[in-house]
């Protein structure tokens, strides 16, 4: 199947490039070519669509239940609790409507890959399901229902702590031995090898719940694709795991794993500049979620210390409280601007930040998300956004400033969503919300009951 796309402005690695038809043929770019070719869809702008580097589906379905205080004071460790008893009141069924609703949002936002950082694997009171695979084939499902593309991360999680500390009782639908792990995950790489577009890697969760024997185990499994771990989101984890080993932990990740370009460290807030530069140097790309590392009250990132050292990040919306690409790139940008007291922080002189921030996280996301092409060349997926250039808000700009708008403006400009070729999003709305929204709908109805 062949369809032809011409964009008035089309953003490739190149840079802007103006009247431009891009040809799709089984859902991949086949060719760009000069000008309008005849039957060709018009559209204004044309941008290749952002990877969604962590996410954690269910916690979709928590969007306001956690932002009061309760009588001391709120942490991420008191969210946690509320977090987990959360994820003990959902079934596979709930799982997947929470998680349709969340992939039609996401495509509507920008976003077109998903690296979904899988955890809650067992039943309610912690056994397996008959199929180990279940709540990932679930996962699966709203992808295919929405059309996301997917990167399945099943997550390791074995102990409550730091030097085997036992697991609460609340985290047992996370829980597998290393045996149970390995059978996991083959499990879900029959799921994904089922499934359009995506692709498997491995998570163990973070220091505190994997020991170091096991994390070489976990990576082992991955063999060459994606590695995401949790790591040095919170002091008292920096705290912890000095007391634990001496060394901090992405300082301790450096020196005990076999940290390379395949590994993808979410957070990385807390790291000294030896850490960053150490990070930088292996290759392993920032795994940031300004929106949800602010919710949290994680602490800041260290931009201009990340990026001086050649570090490479991509974003993503973790917790999903609020889901956009816009979104996560114009709060990275502002908690730089507020932590210097300077404006574009992570831009080159005389450059749009927009793009900039834009183009970093595309190449940083790809690469965690184990995609070899991305952007809008030659042979990379047909996964593209078109913004709309006739809304007011971007009135008078050219593609110089477009980027800008978008990302610092708030506004939806999104018209138009394709993943692998196939429209998903259109006049800025995916072609499956009503149905998702109904079944999201009665699902947190009875959650929340
Ligand atoms: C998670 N979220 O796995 O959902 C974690 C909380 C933990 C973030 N770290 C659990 N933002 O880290 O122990
Ligand atoms: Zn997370």
């Amino acid at each position: 199947m062949q369809t032809a796309l011409h964009f008035a402005s089309l953003l490739t690695p190149a840079g802007w490039q103006r009247d431009v038809t891009v040809t799709v043929r089984d859902g991949l770019i086949a060719s760009l070519t000069p000008g309008r070719a005849a039957g060709a869809e018009s559209h204004g702008a044309g941008l290749p669509g952002l990877p969604n580097l962590h996410s954690h589906a269910f916690q979709r379905g928590m969007c306001g239940l956690t932002e009061r205080s309760g009588k001391g004071r709120d942490s991420f460790w008191t969210w946690r609790e509320a977090m987990y008893r959360f994820a003990l009141s959902m079934s596979p069924d709930d799982v997947e409507a929470v998680a349709a609703q969340l992939y039609v949002e996401m495509l509507e936002a920008g976003f077109t890959r998903v690296g979904e950082f899988h955890y809650l694997h067992h039943d309610i009171d912690g056994t397996p399901y008959a199929d180990r695979a279940e709540m990932a084939a679930r996962i699966a499902a709203a992808c295919a229902a929405t059309g996301m593309n997917l990167t399945l991360l099943p997550v390791r999680y074995a102990q409550g702590g730091f030097a085997g500390a036992p697991a609460q009782g609340e985290q047992r639908r996370f829980l597998s031995t290393l045996d149970g792990y390995a059978d996991l995950w083959s499990a879900s790489a029959r799921v994904v090898a089922g499934l359009a577009g995506a692709n498997i890697g491995a998570a163990p969760h973070s220091l505190r719940a994997v020991a170091p024997q096991d994390l070489a185990a976990v990576a082992a499994l991955a063999a060459g694709r994606p590695v995401h771990i949790h790591v040095a989101e919170q002091m008292r984890e920096v705290e912890d795991c000095l007391a634990w080993s001496g060394a901090r932990p992405v300082e301790w990740l450096l020196d005990h794993a076999a940290v390379d370009s395949n590994w993808c460290l979410v957070h990385a807030t807390h790291m000294t500049a030896a850490e960053a530069a150490g990070m930088a140097e292996r290759g392993a790309v920032a795994g940031l979620c300004p929106v949800t590392e602010a919710n949290l009250g994680d602490g800041i990132f260290d931009g201009p210390q990340f990026t001086r050292a050649g570090g490479r990040f991509g974003v993503g919306t973790d917790s999903n409280v609020s889901v956009g690409a816009a979104d996560e790139l114009r709060q990275l940008e502002y908690s730089q601007r507020l932590q210097e007291r300077a404006r574009n922080v992570l831009s080159e002189p005389g450059c749009s930040t927009g793009l900039q921030l834009f183009q970093a996280a595309l190449d940083g996301g790809a690469r965690a998300l184990g995609q070899a092409r991305s952007g809008v060349v030659e042979g990379a997926p047909a996964d593209l956004v078109s913004l709309d250039t006739a809304n007011p808000a971007v009135a008078g700009h050219g593609a110089g400033t477009l980027l800008d708008v978008w990302v610092f403006g708030g506004k939806s400009l999104i018209d138009c969503v394709w993943t692998r070729g196939a429209k998903r999003v259109s006049n800025g709305r995916h072609v499956g919300r009503d149905a998702a929204a109904r079944r999201f709908s009665q699902t947190m109805r009875h959650l929340l009951e």
